[in-house]
C-alpha cells in the first residue's frame, strides 16, 4: 500500500508534537487511521526533524530586522577622551589624523609599522584569489563584478603577526577580539576597484539570516594601508565628500549602529590609475564570530 505524506499530515504531526502529545502517542493514533507501523514511523520522524530544521536553522525577515543593532546600539569605537592626537592601542601608540562624530570615521597613522605591512602582503601574496563577496541573495560567496581585486582571508589567530595585528585592533577600537572576522587581503592592479557599498548585509537579502547566525551583523570596518599606489586607489566615502588617501600604515575606521544607509557609511576604492594597491581589511560583528 502506498500512503503519501501530505503538507495537511505534516502540518498534523507538528501541530500533536506542539501540543505535547508523545511520538508513541502520535504513531499509535496514525495507525489506528490505517497508517502501517513502518510508513507512518517513517512520516513522523520525516516530519518532526525536518520542522526542527526549518526552526533552528533560518529565522524570519522580521525577526532578523527586530534582531539588528539600532540607533544608538554600542559599537567598536576609539576612546580620544584622553587626547585627540594619539590613541594607545596596547603595544603601539597609534596617530588620529582625521576624526568625524557622524557618520563614525576615524582616519589612523601609524597602525600598522612598514615591517608588519611588508609581512602582511607576504604572507597573503601565495593565497590570492579573485575576490568573493558574500552572496546575500543566498549567504554564499560568488565573484562580484563590482570589485575587480584579488583577495584572501587570514584565519583568526593563525601567525604570531596576524594575532599581534587583531589584538592592537581590539585594544584601539574597545570591541572584543573574538567578534572579528578573519583580517582579509585585497590587491588591486591599475584599473580595479571596489564600487562604493555599505559592509552591513542586508537585512531584505533572502541569504542574510543564515550570514547573521554566525555573530550578527557587521558594525564596523577597519581598513589598513599595506602599501601606496603610485596613482588612484583612495578609500571614497560619497555621502560625505571624504577620499582617505592610501599611504602605508594608516588606516580607516569606521562603525555603523545599524544596517542601513542612514548610517552614511557608503564607502568604495576608487579605482588604482598605477601601480598596485594593497589593503587588509577587519570587520567587526556585533557578537562572537566564531
Ligand atoms: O580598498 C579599499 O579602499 C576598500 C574600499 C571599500 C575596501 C573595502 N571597502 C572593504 O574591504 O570593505
Ligand atoms: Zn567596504
Amino acid at each position: 500500500m502506498s500512503q503519501t505524506i501530505t503538507p495537511e499530515l505534516r502540518r498534523w504531526i507538528v501541530e500533536q508534537a506542539v501540543a505535547g502529545h508523545t511520538p508513541e502517542s502520535v504513531l499509535e493514533a496514525m495507525m489506528k487511521a490505517g497508517w502501517t507501523e513502518q510508513v507512518a514511523t517513517a512520516a513522523l520522524e520525516n516530519t518532526l526533524e525536518q520542522h526542527l530544521r526549518e526552526r533552528a536553522v533560518v529565522p524570519s525577515a522580521a525577526a532578523v530586522r527586530t534582531a539588528s543593532p539600532g540607533v544608538g546600539a554600542r559599537v567598536p569605537d576609539l576612546d580620544l577622551s584622553r587626547s585627540p592626537r594619539q590613541v594607545d592601542a596596547g603595544d603601539r601608540q597609534v596617530d588620529v589624523l582625521i576624526s568625524l562624530a557622524q557618520p563614525r570615521v576615524v582616519v589612523l597613522g601609524n597602525l600598522l609599522s612598514a615591517e608588519e605591512c611588508d609581512a602582511l602582503i607576504a604572507a597573503a601574496q601565495p593565497r590570492m584569489a579573485r575576490s568573493l563577496t558574500v552572496q546575500t541573495q543566498t549567504g554564499g560567496e560568488e565573484v562580484n563584478p563590482d570589485r575587480t581585486s584579488s583577495g584572501m582571508f587570514f584565519n583568526r589567530g593563525e601567525s604570531e603577526l596576524i594575532r599581534r595585528v587583531e589584538a592592537r585592533i581590539a585594544r584601539l577600537v574597545n570591541w572584543p577580539l573574538e567578534n572579528g572576522e578573519g583580517m582579509q587581503v585585497l590587491h588591486y592592479r591599475p584599473g580595479a576597484e571596489y564600487k562604493p557599498h555599505y559592509d552591513y548585509f542586508d537585512p531584505d537579502e533572502p541569504g542574510t539570516p543564515t550570514i547573521l547566525q554566525r555573530g550578527g551583523q557587521r558594525v564596523g570596518t577597519v581598513v589598513m594601508y599595506l602599501n601606496e599606489p603610485a596613482c588612484g586607489g583612495g578609500t571614497t566615502f560619497p555621502d560625505i565628500g571624504l577620499e582617505v588617501a592610501p599611504k602605508r600604515g594608516n588606516a580607516v575606521f569606521f562603525s555603523y549602529d545599524r544596517p542601513s544607509p542612514a548610517t552614511r557609511t557608503l564607502h568604495g576604492g576608487a579605482p588604482v590609475i598605477e601601480g598596485d594597491k594593497w589593503v587588509a581589511t577587519k570587520w567587526l560583528r556585533e557578537r562572537e564570530f566564531a
